[in-house]
């Protein structure tokens, strides 16, 4: 099937033309910032940079960084780039650690986040002939709004769910033929689950699934797409830049383009700060060039993932940013070694077991302990009760091969570890209760 495009022109632009037009945006984004945020000319001013040094992206380096320490020290108003008269919504990070984040949208900024998002459902292969059930939460995170935005624009016949009620979704899923669902991959695997207890497999009509907002593995990917029966994309975003859809996959399935004509990306070593060349893994941070109401100059989103630039089967010339690995600040440093969940996961899917598990970390005499509790399926759980220590030791094994340590390993019974309906809890780190 041919590929489709919602804004071909920006998906297929020459890189002569995308790297023109971020001159363009960037010079006055700069110049935008300079003249409305007073907090921002003073780290410019404090850097010794005026909106005159940045003539194009070849400057960019020049701009001071932005953390999300700044943007809570800003919090409320200290980064609105328009009178409050011209905003007509805010969104908000969910504030488990700190202060929150609150981002501020113009009718403008709403509308081309929700661009954005009907990008990717049409990558995602979505036209006006489909139902489109959004199982992200709405409010002040921004999957919910966002995808429905972007499901509008496409034409589908959006299903406004929001997270959880899991009977009522599959009942809206089933009884109305949803062909798209949106969602995290935690609660993907949740509603296969509910879906295979139910028998209630044969009546699901879904095609593909755009899930995002938490890390997940290829591992799980394939185990989704498996058990719904769908073609599986990621979706990549966050509040401070807008929210979903900064980054979307397509038909190729390896990797997430950026918008780049909305968001520059840069790759720097977390630890020296530096710019490094394609292809090489950092912490990613972005310019976003459009934004109105809160434009974000190098912000650090200290997620970790390598761009790439190798041409894409799809058509779509935008650069291209691997599946990240975890934030920096998820990655865990047990006994000097530094672990992802995501390579935990990826470990328990090659071997058999479901995406339930959880990982406590704790230090006992002065030493750190990390112990992997996993849930066993209902048939692995009756027909080896007797070897559960046998499947352990393998696991700790395999565990060793990818990490480098020694994890303990502990089986659980069926549904004794907590689903999640949004982003999953995967760590409990006692050294820091
Ligand atoms: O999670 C926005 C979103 C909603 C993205 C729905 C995709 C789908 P926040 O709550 O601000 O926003 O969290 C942003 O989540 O910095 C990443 O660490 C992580 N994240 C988001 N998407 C992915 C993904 C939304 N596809 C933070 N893979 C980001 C891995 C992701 N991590």
């Amino acid at each position: 099937m041919a590929e489709r495009y919602y804004q071909k022109d920006m998906e297929c632009a020459s890189r002569e033309e995308m790297v023109a037009l971020q001159n363009e945006r960037l010079v006055a984004q700069v110049k935008h910032v300079w003249d409305n945020v007073p907090y921002y000319r003073k780290k410019m001013e404090e850097k010794g940079v005026t909106p005159d040094d940045i003539k194009g992206i070849e400057d960019l380096h020049k701009l001071p960084f932005l953390t999300k320490d700044d943007l809570r020290e800003a919090y409320p108003y200290g980064l609105l780039a328009k009178p409050l008269a011209d905003c007509v919504r805010i969104q908000s990070t969910s504030g488990t650690t700190g202060k929150r984040v609150v981002a501020f949208y113009t009718q403008h900024d709403v509308d081309l986040w929700e661009d954005c998002c009907a990008r990717a459902i049409v990558a995602a292969g979505g036209t006006n002939e489909d139902v489109c059930q959004v199982a992200y939460g709405y409010g002040l995170f921004t999957g919910g709004p966002g995808m429905n935005g972007g499901s509008h624009k496409v034409g589908c016949l959006t299903l406004p769910m929001s997270s959880g009620n899991t009977d009522r979704q599959l009942q809206f899923m089933t009884d109305l033929g949803a062909t798209i669902i949106c969602c995290t991959p935690s609660y993907a695997e949740y509603l296969a689950e509910s879906i295979h207890e139910r028998g209630l497999r044969d009546q699901i009509k879904l095609k593909a699934g755009i899930f995002g907002a938490e890390a997940w593995s290829e591992e799980m990917r394939h185990d989704i797409e498996a058990q719904l029966g769908l073609k599986a994309y990621d979706i990549y975003g966050l509040t401070e830049t807008s929210g979903p859809g900064v980054a979307f996959e397509c038909s190729e399935q390896t990797g997430m383009h950026i918008n780049e004509d909305h968001f520059i990306a840069e790759i720097i070593d977390p630890d020296t700060l530096e710019v490094l060349p394609e292809g090489s893994q950092g912490e990613l941070v972005f310019t976003s060039i459009t934004k109105e109401a809160f434009p974000l100059l190098r912000y650090r989103t200290k997620d970790i993932t390598v761009l790439s630039r190798e041409k894409c089967s799809c058509g779509r010339t935008l650069v291209k940013m691997h599946k990240p690995m975890g934030r920096s600040d998820d990655m865990l440093i047990v006994k000097g070694v530094n672990v992802f969940p995501s390579q935990i996961e990826a470990v328990l899917l090659e071997n058999g077991y479901p995406a339930n598990y959880q990982i406590v970390v704790d230090r006992v005499n002065h030493s750190d302990t990390i112990e992997v509790l996993v849930e066993m399926t209902p048939e692995i759980f009756s027909d080896s009760l007797g070897h559960i220590t046998e499947m352990e030791k393998e696991l700790v094994s395999a565990l060793k091969a990818m990490l480098g340590i020694y994890a303990k390993v502990r089986l659980v019974e069926p549904k004794s570890i907590a689903r999640s309906e949004g982003k999953a809890v995967r760590v409990i780190d006692k050294r820091k209760i």
